[in-house]
């Protein structure tokens, strides 16, 4: 059962859903594609103008708020015994090419406004609440998923890489940080690892960027497990050419080997044996690109997943296996073959899976258990607290284009979900 002082408060919970519907409106339009569509990378200045419209508005919530050296941003409300762990939740407001203004945005938004609503219900955190706006959870700019939460978690790794990352138009990740203000004179950012023990508890509002909770007509997804992300790049190379002049014997066409290899790639998923193994390649491109010469480069970026690792990671040991197969039946270099990143799997802590069950069961709202295929800032999250994800549905389970959509009502019982869920956490 819910706290004392909880309990009273549920039936006043209210979502102010004209002016959270109007945010994620407002939100939408920094970007760099014409509406519907949303796109907003890394440290761009559409970047730059939808994170100052997020800091006024956890200002306007009476949050304090703080950026490390990366850009992720904090919005605390100061729990009475605020020497404890705190509570924590949030998600990106970064967006894909042409996607959507529900990816992420509702983890921010929404948990601002959930903190609205337990301010307005008249509860006081014992823990106290910290909403986080991750730098970039989208890998779009430098090829780098969850760059933010994933330093936040401590990654050496990542940190050392940053100091020489650049961009396609090789911008380097340190003065393109720079342009915005952070990494200010600091080439390490391990400033930014977040100290062990730092939150108590994890929870991320998030669309399902999948269709079962609309196609069952459930309204919360309570995430048990999110599946483990890997992204390869491979690039082979050969002699071009004429296209018209040069006979077919006489051709090591890149351009074949790549796709070649983008239907090994599906084979290799699809004899994995279990649904839960997928693989695409979303980024393809031919050098020099004209319609007139044998492509002499291509380079292929490919994004493979499973909830199972070990089987995730036997699809990439055949993806590498055919890519060296293919370069030499074809007569092309493979000039690299590279594994971005292969994480695993991240499990959500028993007690906040529990706590997410009272909340969605007490405010009378269907839900299910449910694993998350798409990654997020909870996945690395989950390294250094106990994490959890709360899911609404989305119209056909769209993301990642400019269709998808999740209506008020929804966002607003997913609010009320994590609201309820930070309250109980910020008294344990
Ligand atoms: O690709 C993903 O899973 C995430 O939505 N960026
Ligand atoms: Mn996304
Ligand atoms: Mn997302
Ligand atoms: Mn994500």
């Amino acid at each position: 059962e819910s706290h004392p002082r909880i309990a009273s408060s549920v039936s006043s919970f209210s979502v102010d859903t004209e002016s959270l519907q109007k945010q994620i409106e407002e939100l939408s339009t920094f970007s760099d594609t014409p509406a519907p569509s949303v796109t907003r990378i890394l440290y761009t200045e559409k970047d730059l103008l939808a994170r100052r419209y997020v800091k006024n508005i956890m200002g306007l919530s009476g949050l304090s708020v703080r950026e490390d050296a990366v850009g992720n941003i904090f919005g605390r409300w100061d729990g009475y015994e605020n020497k404890l762990a705190g509570v924590a939740t949030g998600s990106h407001i970064d967006a894909i090419p042409y996607s959507g203004k529900y990816d992420g945005v509702v983890g921010v938004l929404g948990a601002i406004e959930a903190i609205n609503v337990l301010k307005r219900s008249g509860f006081k955190p014992r823990r106290s609440l910290e909403v986080v706006l991750f730098t970039s959870e989208e890998p779009t700019r430098f090829g780098i998923s969850c760059l933010g939460s994933r330093l936040l978690a401590g990654s050496e790794e990542l940190n050392k890489a940053l100091k020489t990352t650049t961009d396609n138009q090789n911008i380097s990740f340190l003065e393109a940080a720079r342009s915005l203000g952070y990494a200010k004179d600091q080439d390490d950012l391990s400033s930014v690892f977040l100290d062990k023990g730092s939150y108590s508890a994890f929870v991320e509002l998030h669309i399902e960027q999948g269709p079962i909770l609309e196609e069952e007509g459930i309204s919360i997804g309570i995430v048990t497990a999110i599946a483990a992300p890997a992204s390869l790049k491979v690039e082979f190379e050969g002699n071009g050419g004429h296209a018209g002049a040069v006979l077919m014997p006489n051709r090591n066409d890149a351009g074949l080997a790549a796709a070649e290899l983008a239907l090994a790639i599906e084979k290799h998923v699809l004899e994995s044996g279990s649904i839960d193994t997928v693989g695409t390649v979303g980024i393809l491109q031919l050098h020099p690109g004209a319609i007139n010469s044998i492509p002499s480069k291509s380079h292929l970026e490919i994004d493979t997943r499973d909830i199972d690792a070990e089987r995730r990671n036997l699809v990439i040991e055949k993806i590498h296996q055919s890519s060296i197969r293919i370069a030499k039946s074809r007569g092309v270099r493979l000039s690299e073959f590279l594994i971005i990143n292969q994480d695993p799997p991240a499990l959500s802590a028993e007690a906040i899976v529990k706590a997410m069950e009272t909340a969605a069961a007490e405010l009378n709202l269907t839900h299910k258990l449910m694993i998350s295929r798409a990654y997020h800032d909870s996945l690395f999250m989950a390294r250094v607290s106990p994490m959890g994800m709360v899911f609404i549905p989305c119209y056909k389970g769209y993301s990642h284009k400019p269709e998808e959509f999740a209506s008020i009502q929804e966002i607003s019982n997913g609010v009320k979900v994590l609201a309820l869920t930070l309250a109980k956490l910020s008294l344990q």
